[in-house]
């Protein structure tokens, strides 16, 4: 069985990658270790794609999401096929090397530095991968030829949005992001438009809002809730400590956003859509939702930063508010009209905010139980 994190460097699933030909469908998913990457992988593997993906030297193993597509039976199928190369946004050589190798037909470009809050410590970074990484990305397309053959995804973002201009927000909606992150993804969606315009290559801004799943980072709002509540439920941790809990965000599951994506790709014309449910939620409400899960209701008491929630039943304290995971500028409420891709993609989210939170719980109690200290 080959491993993801074999020693020659390259990695690959036990059927070879042909070299050339007619190959089919060559996907290749920068960012193929997150979330994201993960369930598009997957997704693309399902449809018979050959799939590349590009993943960072780490110190420690960084291929947790996607070891099993190794031992997925599609990957080993006639003309599906999984391979690894190392790379990075912010190397410009890797890029065009590996563009040149793999030759794909569409590219979908989820690499970031993805964490609000970790934007404005690392604002200079988070500028070079998501907004300048991009632009090395589709350069290496143009120096390999493949302007007028390759389609492009770009993973943008409702952070361009950020402070509140319109409610609900929609492909014609003033951007006016918030962070530096926001900031770095509204120069990517631009340069995505203008390399569209200027070279017409087909390239598409996706605008995903929120999108949560039992994959998601552990330092994002809704993992942090559902491990803590799976914690505290087995015992093994006491209280859960949060910042904004009146932000409101328009949260989906990652694997309805993989489908729109791909779906992006498939049109006549290359163009920009919001992907959202169109339901809003605050961070307490999550809370509230999660807890429930378990047995648990939450009641707030106090406010602002004194503001506590605690178990109904037993007066334990269990959510407290700490200002250290405030932000310097926050978006305080995200809510998506995805009218234009229910009408010109056909797509529609399956998952709703109750099976998202059932499904995170659950999959965090099997975890915690397993492994209690993961
Ligand atoms: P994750 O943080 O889970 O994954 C980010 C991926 O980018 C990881 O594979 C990471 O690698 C990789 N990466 C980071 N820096 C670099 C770099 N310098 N070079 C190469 N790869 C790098 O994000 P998600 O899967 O949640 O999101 C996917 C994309 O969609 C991101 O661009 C994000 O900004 C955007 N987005 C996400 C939304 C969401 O709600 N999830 C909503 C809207 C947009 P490693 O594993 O090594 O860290
Ligand atoms: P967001 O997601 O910033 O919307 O970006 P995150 O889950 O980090 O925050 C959502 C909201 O919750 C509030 N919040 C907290 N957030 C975190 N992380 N930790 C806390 O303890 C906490 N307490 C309250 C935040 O202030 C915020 O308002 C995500 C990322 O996936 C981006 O890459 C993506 O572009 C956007 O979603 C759409």
């Amino acid at each position: 069985m080959a491993s993801a994190n074999n020693e020659s460097g390259i990695c690959s699933s036990s059927a070879e990658i042909k070299s050339s030909g007619d190959r089919g469908k060559i996907a290749l998913i920068t960012g193929i270790t997150g979330q994201d990457g993960s369930y598009l992988a997957e997704f693309l593997l399902q449809k018979g794609y050959q799939v590349h993906g590009i993943i960072r030297r780490a110190s420690t193993f960084n291929t947790h999401r996607i070891e099993h597509l190794y031992e997925h039976p599609m990957s080993h199928s006639e003309g599906a096929k999984f391979k690894l190369h190392y790379g990075d946004m912010t190397d410009s050589s890797c890029l065009v090397k590996i563009i040149a190798e793999v030759k794909p037909t569409e590219i979908y470009n989820l690499a970031a530095q993805s964490h609000v809050k970790v934007s404005f410590e690392l604002s200079e970074y988070t500028a070079n991968v998501d907004a300048l990484g991009t632009l090395r990305l589709l350069d290496a397309i143009r120096t390999c030829g493949l302007t007028n053959s390759v389609r492009f995804y770009q993973a943008s973002t409702s952070e361009m949005f950020g402070k509140v201009q319109e409610i609900p927000q929609k492909e014609t909606t003033p951007f006016y992001p918030r962070s530096p992150y926001g900031v770095a993804k509204l120069y990517s969606y631009w340069i995505i438009k203008n390399y569209r315009e200027a070279y017409n290559m087909f390239a598409c801004n996706g605008i995903l809002f929120n999108h949560e799943s039992p994959r998601r980072g552990e330092t994002f709002v809704t993992r942090k809730i559902t491990r803590a509540v799976a914690k505290i439920h087995l015992g093994q941790q006491e209280i859960l400590e949060l910042g904004n809990i009146d932000a409101e965000r328009d949260w989906g599951h990652a694997k309805d956003y993989v489908e729109a994506m791909w779906m992006m790709l498939q049109t006549k014309e290359p163009d920009d859509f919001v992907i959202s449910t169109g339901e809003t939620h605050k961070v307490r409400k999550f809370v509230v939702a999660a807890f429930k899960e378990v047995g648990v209701d939450i009641v707030w008491e106090g406010s602002g930063i004194n503001e506590v929630g605690k178990d109904k039943r037993t007066g334990v304290v269990r959510v407290k508010i700490n200002p250290k995971y405030y932000r310097p500028t926050e978006v305080e409420t995200l809510l998506g009209d995805c009218t234009k891709a229910k009408t010109q993609l056909g797509w529609k989210p399956r998952y709703n905010f109750d099976m998202l939170v059932k499904e995170m719980v659950e999959s965090d109690l099997k975890l915690m139980n397993f492994n209690p200290q993961a």
